[in-house]
């Protein structure tokens, strides 16, 4: 357990993995900020009082500004609109990108020392303004997508090979957007390789599905975009932070020549610990896989191109 841990947002995205967060237990105190009046003091109260139910020790508290969010270990930054049915995560740019970036000033001020774990959209480029913004190493600020498209991923084939969702292994890479690259050659059910179990023409819709699993839900729910699943990708990244774990998973991580890339935020295999993002494995990827990552990064570079920072 740290001392404590920032969510920005009280949204859907932000109120669910605050809860997640104070119920396992992963910080002291969980602060909620969101400019909304109201909003987090009323959610962070709700949480606070379901503690005895669940038996957490956990505070959590909701604020508008930043003094109660001093020093805090790991903050995640949720702030921003959510997609409505049509819209690309990309649609979300400029807006969401001035939110960010305040919010990023913000943090390097009251939390010099955090770790910034960043869910808002488009990702790999918000990941970009709040790491200019803060000032942070990028070894102090890293994206929440990875997680989510492989856990959509792992499901689909979970439910397709009706096998425990625990048992799938696989790797989804590149930007939060259709041109995310889903590893199938590093894709297993407890070692062995998912071609062995299901043909290609079995596993590309799922792939495909995979691919499109926002906008599915944006599609549903029509009014936003999904958090369930959001909440508990970022709140996997923050256990493995908090706890030293080492983990590998795919994160948003600043490229600095790894994958022949430099200057650009792109998932890839990251090992994650109480230092954040503690180092980038290199796998080693097939031409068609190598080309769908580089054209992925394209589509990162492009709006990382046009935003202000
Ligand atoms: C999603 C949005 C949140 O993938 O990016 O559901």
């Amino acid at each position: 357990m740290v001392n404590k841990i920032t969510v920005v947002g009280a949204g859907n995205v932000g109120a669910t993995t605050a809860q997640r967060i104070a119920e396992k237990e992963l910080a002291r105190t969980v602060v909620m900020v969101d400019i909304a009046d109201g909003i987090p003091q009323g959610k962070g109260l709700d949480q606070w009082e379901s503690a005895p139910i669940e038996g957490f020790d956990s505070r959590v508290i909701g604020t508008n500004g930043y003094e109660e969010t001093a020093g805090s270990d790991i903050v995640v930054i949720t702030a921003g609109i959510a997609r409505k049915p049509g819209m690309s995560r990309d649609d979300l740019l400029n807006t969401n990108a001035g939110i960010v970036k305040s919010v990023a000033e913000e943090v390097a001020k009251s939390s010099p020392n955090a770790i910034i774990v960043v869910v808002s959209n488009p990702l790999d480029v918000m990941c970009y303004v709040a790491m200019k913004a803060s000032g942070f190493p990028r070894e102090r600020v890293i994206g929440m997508a990875g997680v989510l498209d492989t856990a959509r991923y792992r499901s689909f084939i979970a439910e397709a090979l009706d096998v425990s969702v625990r048992d799938i292994q696989a790797m989804v890479l590149g930007g939060h957007g259709d041109t995310m690259v889903p590893l199938i050659s590093y894709t297993s059910v407890s070692g062995i390789p998912i071609l062995q179990l299901m043909s290609k023409a079995q596993l590309d819709p799922i792939v495909d599905r995979a691919r499109n699993g926002g906008a599915e839900i944006v599609k549903y729910l029509k009014t936003g975009s999904a958090y369930y699943a959001p909440s508990s990708g970022a709140v996997q990244m923050v256990e493995a932070i908090v706890n030293d774990q080492k983990r590998i998973l795919p994160c948003s991580a600043w490229l600095q020549g790894e994958y022949g890339m430099k200057d650009v935020y792109l998932g890839v295999p990251v090992k994650l610990g109480r230092r954040g993002m503690e180092g980038i494995i290199e796998i080693e990827l097939t031409p068609d896989e190598r080309a769908a990552l580089e054209k992925s990064a394209q589509a990162v570079i492009e709006p990382m191109g046009v935003v202000k920072v």
